[in-house]
């Protein structure tokens, strides 16, 4: 008689699976991130990696269950077959290139629609009903291609989108205030990145708006410069390239909140790339980020924000390009 069998009596054959099941595709330095605050934080007790590097994946696998003890008992696998990411709740994309020191996310746009290409039908295959949340960069273009590929309904595809871009807000707001990043309510809409938009109409602590105190609050009429906070989001990744060569552990962490939102069926309201043909008078077929509420179904509601149209221009500091936005 085996050992296991000595020790174990059947009752009844175990099940598979756990209900929340979160595959990562790229074990980057961002998908690394994100798997690990999800893991860490228990959003997931069940997630696979995927990537086309074996020996990269199969490190990264070992060195995670290796500490499974400590992650709640977590389940943990990798695999470059897509069968190993069967029954997803939520498949998340972070393969592709990177911007190198000097390469806007634009710059990417064509080699990682490439990379898309192999990963989004074999996904939908094993999880015809995931929800889809892409992070590789150009975020906004790539959720769009991601769709498309896909055939999934637009709630159920996702883009990370300027939930990176609020925090980053949120958390230069709070040190210029002294009060902490989830006190100080602000948004960012638009684009990830170069051309985001900040709504500072709105930007208040327990809804006393600073627009109410300071009327030129993110105007360039302003003696205080609250402006110079959003070319700071701006440059957010520019600066933490130059500085460790890539960015990871602030996306991750917003990931692991989308993650938490979608598969506790929260309904927390993020600021999201989804498809806003119809949305402030868009006309295109595109995926911008506003503020949406997401849950099990991924995308339920967005939020009908009032924007004034003002726009200002400001010459962007390091690539030369002209990001516009409404204040
Ligand atoms: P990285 O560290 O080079 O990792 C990329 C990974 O993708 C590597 O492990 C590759 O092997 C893997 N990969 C490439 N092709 C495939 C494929 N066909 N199938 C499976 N895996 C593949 O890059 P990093 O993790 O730093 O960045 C990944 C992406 O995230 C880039 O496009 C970044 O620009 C983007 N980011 C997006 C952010 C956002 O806010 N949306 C923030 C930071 C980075």
């Amino acid at each position: 008689m085996e050992t296991k069998d000595a020790l174990l009596s059947l009752i009844s054959e175990p099940t598979e699976g756990s209900g929340n099941k979160v595959t990562v595709v790229g074990v980057g330095q961002v998908g690394m991130a994100c798997a690990f605050s999800i893991l860490s934080q228990g959003v997931s007790s069940d997630v696979v990696l995927v990537d086309v590097m074996e020996d990269k994946l199969k490190g990264e696998m070992m060195d995670l269950q290796h500490g499974a003890l400590f992650l709640k008992n977590a389940r943990i696998a990798a695999s470059t077959d897509y069968s190993v990411t069967a029954g997803s709740k939520l498949c998340i994309i972070t393969a592709g290139v990177r911007q190198k020191e000097g390469e806007s996310r634009l710059d990417l746009v064509q080699r990682n629609t490439d990379v898309l290409k192999h990963i989004v039908p074999k996904l939908v295959q094993y999880s015809p009903d995931t929800i889809i949340l892409v992070v590789s960069n150009p975020v906004d273009i790539l959720t769009y291609v991601a769709w498309k590929l896909s055939g999934l309904p637009k709630n159920r595809v996702i883009g990370s989108g300027t939930n990176l871009d609020t925090s980053r807000f949120r958390f230069l707001i709070s040190q210029k205030l002294g009060v902490s990043p989830s006190s100080v309510h602000g948004w960012i809409i638009g684009e990830h990145g170069d051309s985001s938009v900040a709504i500072w109409s709105g930007v208040n602590v327990a809804g006393v708006r600073l627009r109410e105190l300071n009327p030129s609050v993110g105007t360039s009429e302003d003696p205080e410069n609250w402006t110079d906070i959003h070319k700071q989001v701006i440059m957010s990744a520019y600066d933490v390239i130059k500085l460790k060569g890539y960015t990871s552990w602030a996306i991750g962490l917003s990931v692991a909140s989308l993650a938490s939102s979608i598969l506790r069926n929260s309904n927390n309201v993020h600021a999201v790339s989804t498809y806003v043909k119809g949305v402030h008078g868009i006309e295109q077929d595109v995926f911008l980020s506003v503020p949406a509420v997401l849950g099990l179904n991924g995308i339920s509601y967005i939020v009908k924000q009032e924007l004034n149209g003002r726009t200002e221009v400001l010459e962007h500091p390091e690539n030369g390009k002209l990001p516009v936005w409404w204040k």
